[in-house]
């Protein structure tokens, strides 16, 4: 499929995609705007309780983290008091963080996480 206007190297863009001439004339850029949809981190909060390998299973397994990113993200969040783990779309990053919930309650420990706008 080809949306060339006729001479060779000419315009390449399909019809009500930009270009001002082609839109009856008038010399104004009204670009379509390709959307990125809003993105959320998913922050992990320290607490006292949990153990330092249950928070680095959690990174691995539920933000897809190797064992080094992982080990340095509980760290931070254990030094600093919270830290990113990941950054989603909203349906993703709400999903993440409700298996934190889930998995640290089946064990019996208080970890926390959280969606914030980036
Ligand atoms: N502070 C915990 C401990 O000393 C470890 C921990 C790290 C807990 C990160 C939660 O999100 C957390 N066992």
């Amino acid at each position: 499929m080809t949306f060339r206007a006729g001479a060779p190297g000419g315009p390449t863009r399909p019809p009500g995609d930009g270009d001002p001439v082609r839109e009856g004339g008038v010399a104004t850029e009204t670009r379509r705007k390709v959307q990125r949809p809003p993105r959320f981190k998913v922050i992990l909060f320290n607490d006292d309780y949990t153990p330092m390998e249950f928070v680095v299973g959690i990174l691995e397994q539920v933000f897809d983290k190797s064992p080094a990113e992982a080990t340095q993200i509980m760290l931070h969040v254990h030094q600093n008091g919270q830290g990113i783990a990941g950054v989603y779309v909203l349906e993703v990053a709400e999903t993440k963080v409700a298996t934190v919930h889930k998995l640290a309650e089946e064990r019996g420990y208080p970890l926390r996480a959280g969606a914030d706008p980036e």
